[in-house]
């Protein structure tokens, strides 16, 4: 593999242009633009915390409340914030490529939907789904459970509230009663299989590869792109800054993926 990855967009459009199945891998750093934290950026915290410290099962355990807040705060908060250039760069190449017998792939570690919203339609979620909780592996919708949360405003600047945990969002089924959980995938915790079997199977037979806005930092999200290199696929990283994987790719194109992924796929 190449130490040092080309930064030449003409060289990338011509390897586009022949390409006829893409894989986009997506993280968090494609919705900075639209006013989502990142997890290892400037805005990770939320109150003292981490957001790694707040997304594993061990954090819910010991602090429902608290774990509660966090997802309570983050979901109003994608709830106001819209697709930007780079979601809907992929959405009308994904329409275009269709258009022509081609197929366009997102594989996204976000949890924010802006994807969806901005009209993608092939899109493979790694790591979980903001609006859904879960319980004994059942998958409900926030719309048809009471939240007994909206009444309170977890901003970052206010201390813990404190939820009882009875009062915490809790299974309506059957006189169920357990306390739900956030629908995602937490530290320690294994993804979807049958997700990770489309996933596979979408980068077996892709021809060109794009990394967008990811550090690269998580398992086993960070390991799918350098794998699709090794067998021969040109890929190309989209991110602010270098990550550990850049150097296992052919192309990296620096700077705010809002402005470089239109260019690379207009
Ligand atoms: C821009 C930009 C702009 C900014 N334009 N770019 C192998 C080796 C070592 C460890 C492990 C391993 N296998 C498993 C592990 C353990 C662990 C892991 O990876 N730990 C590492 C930290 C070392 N992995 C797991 O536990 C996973 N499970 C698993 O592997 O199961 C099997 C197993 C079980 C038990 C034991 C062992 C194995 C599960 C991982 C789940 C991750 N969950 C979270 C929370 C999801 C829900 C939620 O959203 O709350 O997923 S954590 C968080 O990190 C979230 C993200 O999807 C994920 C990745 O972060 P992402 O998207 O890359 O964001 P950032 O902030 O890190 O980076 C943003 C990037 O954007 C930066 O590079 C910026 O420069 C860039 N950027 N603005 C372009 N405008």
């Amino acid at each position: 593999p190449p130490l040092q990855p080309l930064s030449d967009m003409a060289r990338f459009r011509e390897v586009f242009k022949l390409s006829k199945r893409l894989v986009v891998l997506t993280g968090a750093g494609i919705s900075a633009e639209s006013g989502v934290p990142t997890f290892r950026g400037p805005g990770g915290y939320w109150r003292q915390w981490r957001a790694q410290e707040l997304a594993n099962p061990d954090a819910f355990s010991a602090n429902p409340s608290r774990v509660w807040e966090f997802y309570h705060y983050r979901r109003e908060l994608m709830a106001t914030r819209k697709p930007n250039a780079a979601h809907r760069a992929l959405a009308s190449c994904e329409e275009r490529l269709h258009a022509q017998g081609c197929h366009l792939a997102v594989v996204t570690q976000n949890i924010d939907e802006l994807h969806h919203r901005a009209g993608s339609k092939n899109i493979l979620e790694l790591h979980g789904k903001e609006r859904c909780f879960l319980l004994h592996s059942g998958i409900f919708n926030l719309d048809s459970h009471a939240l007994h949360l909206s009444c309170r405003a977890p901003s970052p600047d206010n201390e813990d509230a404190g939820i009882d945990v009875e009062d915490l969002p809790r299974c309506q089924l059957r006189g169920c009663g357990g306390l739900l959980r956030p629908h995602v995938v937490w530290f320690g915790e294994s993804l979807d299989e049958e997700i990770m079997n489309k996933v596979f199977e979408e980068l077996d037979a892709c021809d060109l590869c794009l990394v967008v806005g990811t550090s690269s930092l998580v398992y086993p999200a960070a390991m799918l792109a350098p794998q699709v290199a090794s067998r021969g696929v040109p890929v190309a990283e989209f991110n602010l800054e270098a990550t550990p994987a850049t150097t296992r790719f052919g192309f990296h194109f620096e700077g705010p993926c809002g402005q470089t992924l239109p260019v690379a796929l207009a």
